[in-house]
């Protein structure tokens, strides 16, 4: 047995070390030392031995099977430099080719705008809150002081999944989220940057789907001044220093009083012109006090706090700052279109 060992041992070696590549090296590997090999299956043997002879037996079976496994490690090793040598023969790299057309892309103008009023209100104390956009018509409406058979709902048609989930028809919804997260005890300044969804037709400053930025206030002592210095603050930031804005009265059912704001127009600083229709403003959003009601529905005693609430459309904020005139753009994925904004965000 020993000689079949020896002669199994010189083979083996032989063999490995004119191996040519790594899987016929794998292949020997197998056939010298898998579990269909010679050496295994001389391993039941052992145990028919007189025990004085066994370990000797034992010694001798391992001793060839580590010389064996050092050498194909050994191979293994040469075998893979040389293939790596040889691909890198191959593989040479021309340095006059030309190189790939790799040029900075720019963001989304909704993202400009999204990311500029997020900083803008980070700067102020807020912090960004996000809630769904498949929502109930709980957090969507009723809560909102919009119960069932409301006539206000008519306003903000949307997209139903079921009688009682919906696509949430603006970013308010997470107002109540926020409140109810408070149990009433204040104070909270929030915004929510999001998509919404409505059925509206699509026209020129219309989309079905569009971004909404929500702001919520709630504290002891809010006016209708902290609302109107804040709005002031932004539109400032946002459209330049000259930027005055006005309140016009207005309704929503989850504020009193509402108001639509305007700013006045950065093009002809208030004179009148085509981007303003000549009256010298222009609507950005719509905001308000948080009516009494929703705060007691989410649990915070009208009588301590107050608060107040804006909600901003993206887009149309974006087609005053680039001069865009139809929304459709924004959604269209035209690179002709998103390539000219500015690729600083
Ligand atoms: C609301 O959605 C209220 N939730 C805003 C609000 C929040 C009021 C908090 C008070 C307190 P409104 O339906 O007016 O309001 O929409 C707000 C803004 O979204 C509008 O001023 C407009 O800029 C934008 N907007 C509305 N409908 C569309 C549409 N179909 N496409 C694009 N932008 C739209």
């Amino acid at each position: 047995m020993k000689e079949q060992l020896e002669k199994i041992e010189i083979e083996a070696l032989e063999q490995i070390s004119l191996a040519t590549d790594l899987k016929h090296l794998n292949e020997l590997r197998v056939t010298y030392l898998g579990k269909k090999s010679t050496i295994q299956s001389l391993m039941p043997m052992m145990g028919k031995l007189p025990s004085e002879e066994r370990a000797a037996f034992g010694q001798l079976i391992n001793g060839v099977k580590t010389r064996i496994m050092t050498k194909v490690e050994e191979k293994q090793k040469e075998l893979e430099a040389l293939e790596l040598q040889r691909k890198l023969e191959k593989e040479t790299i021309d340095v006059t080719l030309p190189g790939k057309d790799f040029r900075a892309k720019s963001f989304h103008p909704i993202s400009i705008i999204v990311d500029e009023i997020t900083n803008i209100c980070l700067g102020m104390g807020y912090q960004v809150e996000e809630g769904p956009e498949v929502e109930s018509d709980y957090y969507n409406f009723e809560m909102l002081n919009l119960p069932k058979d409301h006539p206000a709902r008519e306003m903000q048609d949307t997209f139903y999944i079921n009688e009682n989930t919906l696509l949430r028809t603006h970013t308010s919804p997470v107002q109540v989220r926020t409140l109810l997260k408070h149990n009433g005890v204040g104070p909270l300044k929030i915004i929510c940057p999001g998509k919404v969804y409505r059925r509206d037709d699509d026209d020129a400053t219309h989309s079905h789907q569009f971004y909404q930025i929500e702001g919520l206030v709630v504290d002891k002592n809010v006016t209708m001044a902290d609302l109107k210095g804040t709005l002031s603050i932004l539109a400032k930031k946002m459209f330049g220093e000259k930027r005055e804005i006005k309140f016009r009265s207005s309704y929503f059912p989850f504020t009193e009083p509402s108001v639509e704001v305007d700013v006045s127009c950065y093009a002809c600083d208030g004179k009148g012109c085509s981007i303003c229709k000549g009256t010298g403003w222009i609507e950005i959003l719509g905001a308000g006090m948080v009516h009494p009601n929703v705060l007691k529905m989410s649990g915070f005693d009208p009588n301590v706090y107050q608060g107040f609430a804006f909600g901003i459309g993206v887009e149309r904020i974006a087609i005053l700052r680039y001069g865009i005139d139809d929304i459709r753009y924004f959604y269209t994925n035209d690179l002709r279109f998103l390539n000219q904004f500015s690729k600083e965000r």
